[in-house]
Order: structure tokens, then C-alpha cells, then sequence
């Protein structure tokens, strides 16, 4: 009797990378280019929008004009969640819409969203594909200059978090791909579900991240070969006990 229980995957920048999108702590990452203080935080947003709008007008191009496009481990995770008779649920830190691209839809962007924006005043949250400056307007409340980008700067709460942790505590396999484990809370998911002691949890990476020794099971390679004979391999042989 194979085993389907409910399957919590998360994923980092670097099932991003191999379709194009610069991880971040990579050699040639975001933050080797750009301070964290400088164009993540709000008080950088408060000290210097226009530089931070900057930032992530750059980030947004590529994604708003397809210039990128979901590669086959986004594609393996789709085809899981829509073939596992259990609940499958992807918690992305990452702020493109390549996993929805590939066909995911049990997903939270714990992180944020890079094509949706959010008014400081009124908080409506708004599709948003071209250029954000101060000159924006709500078009919900009207006010001009308060538009910013609908993502989770450090030390502002990640999104979803409640689901998050009711997800982790219900499932049965805890899977992380593409991320360095340098980031909390996502970071501290592995040890969460250590602590219940009712789930396996595998890492997939390109090599050991931070938090390499908490999972029970390690495989390291790009997330193109990983994950889709991961994906391949939970369907003939279910979870393992
Ligand atoms: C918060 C959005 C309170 C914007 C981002 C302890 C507990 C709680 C908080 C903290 C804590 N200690 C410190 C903190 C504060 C802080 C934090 O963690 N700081 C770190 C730097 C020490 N955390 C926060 O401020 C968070 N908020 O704590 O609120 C709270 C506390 C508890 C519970 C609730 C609330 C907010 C953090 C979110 C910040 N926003 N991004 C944007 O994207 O611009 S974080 C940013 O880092 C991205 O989201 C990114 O996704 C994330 C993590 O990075 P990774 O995805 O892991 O990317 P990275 O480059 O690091 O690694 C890529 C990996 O892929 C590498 O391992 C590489 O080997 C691998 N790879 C590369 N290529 C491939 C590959 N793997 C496979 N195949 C490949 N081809």
C-alpha cells in the first residue's frame, strides 16, 4: 500500500535559477550587487523609494515581459500536486510567478509577489506589471506616492504564516529545494517538522545549505535533474516510512 500522505515542498531562488533569475547568495547573487539595507527593508523604502522602485522595477521586467519562462522542476511540482491523491502545498520564498506559470496552484508566496503592488494607505493590492515610481497612484483611495511593492521586506511578517505551520504539522513528507536556509522563519521549517517526528524531510539542493544536517535525507545537483526524478520516484514507490 502506497503511502500518499500530504507533502509540504519549499522552494528558494534556486529553482529559479536555471531559468534565468539570479539567486541571491550565489557568487553572482542579488545581494553580491545590492545591501539588503539599501533596497529590502522599509526603512529603506522610507530613506530612498525611488532607489528601491529602481530595484525592483529591474527585478520585474524580465518576469512581466516573459523573458523567463518556468523550467521542468516547476513543471514536476505542478504535475505532483495535480496527480498526489494527497495534499500537496508549495511554500515559494520566491517572488516570480514561475511556479504558477508551470501549472501550480496550491501555493503561498510567503515572501510576496514581484507582479502585484499595495497601496502604504489604504492597503489594496493590485496587479502591477510595468515601472512603479512615487508619481503612482491607488486607484482605490487615490493617494499618489504611497504604491509599493507587494513583497515582504526583512523584518516585516512573512505572509501565510498560520497555513504555513498547519501545513508543516499535517504532513508527511517536508521537502526543500533551491534555498540556502540563511532566511527565518522559512529557515527554521525543517526543525519544526523534525520536532513532530511524523514526517521525512529532504533537501534538494545544489549543495548543503545552512541547515543541511536537520533533513534526514540530502541530494544535491541542479533542481532540473533533482526534482523531476524525485517527482518520478514518489509516484512508483510513495512515501517513504
Ligand atoms: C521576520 C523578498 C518577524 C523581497 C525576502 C529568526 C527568526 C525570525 C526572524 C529572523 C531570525 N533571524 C533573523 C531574522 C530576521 C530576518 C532574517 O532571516 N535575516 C537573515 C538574513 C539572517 N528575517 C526577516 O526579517 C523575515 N521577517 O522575521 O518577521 C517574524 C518572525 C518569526 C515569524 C514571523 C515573523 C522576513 C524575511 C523575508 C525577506 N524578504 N525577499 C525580495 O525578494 O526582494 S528574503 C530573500 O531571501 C528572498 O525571499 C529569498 O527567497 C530568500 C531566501 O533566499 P534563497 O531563496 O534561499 O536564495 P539564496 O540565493 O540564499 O540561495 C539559493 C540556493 O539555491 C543556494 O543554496 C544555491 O546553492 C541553490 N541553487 C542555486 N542554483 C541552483 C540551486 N539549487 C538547485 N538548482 C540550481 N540550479
Amino acid at each position: 500500500m502506497i503511502d500518499h500522505g500530504n507533502i509540504v515542498i519549499l522552494t528558494g531562488a534556486g529553482i529559479s535559477q536555471e531559468s534565468g533569475l539570479a539567486t541571491f547568495r550565489d557568487a553572482d547573487g542579488i545581494w553580491a550587487k545590492v545591501r539588503i539595507e539599501d533596497v529590502a527593508t522599509p526603512e529603506a523604502y522610507a530613506r530612498d523609494p525611488d532607489r528601491v522602485h529602481r530595484f525592483y522595477n529591474a527585478r520585474r521586467r524580465p518576469l512581466a515581459e516573459r523573458d523567463v519562462a518556468p523550467n521542468v522542476a516547476h513543471l514536476a511540482l505542478a504535475r505532483l500536486e495535480a496527480d498526489w491523491p494527497g495534499e500537496v502545498l508549495i511554500v515559494t520564498q520566491n517572488i516570480d510567478d514561475l511556479h504558477e506559470r508551470a501549472g501550480s496552484r496550491n501555493l503561498l508566496h510567503m515572501h510576496g509577489e514581484m507582479l502585484k503592488v499595495r497601496c502604504g494607505d489604504c492597503g489594496d493590492v493590485v496587479e502591477w506589471l510595468a515601472d512603479l515610481g512615487r508619481d503612482d497612484q491607488c486607484a482605490s483611495c487615490g493617494t499618489t506616492g504611497r504604491m509599493r511593492p507587494h513583497v515582504v521586506w526583512f523584518g516585516e511578517m512573512p505572509f501565510g504564516m498560520e497555513r504555513i505551520e498547519m501545513a508543516l504539522a499535517g504532513c508527511r513528507l517536508f521537502i526543500s529545494i533551491g534555498t540556502s536556509g540563511n532566511v527565518y522563519p522559512a529557515a527554521g521549517f525543517v526543525q519544526m517538522v523534525r520536532e513532530l517526528e511524523r514526517a521525512h524531510t529532504l533537501e534538494l539542493n545544489l549543495e548543503p545549505s545552512e541547515g543541511a544536517t536537520l533533513f534526514a535525507e540530502t541530494r544535491y545537483g541542479p533542481a532540473t535533474e533533482l526534482v523531476p526524478a524525485f517527482v518520478d520516484q514518489l509516484f512508483t514507490e510513495g512515501l517513504s516510512n
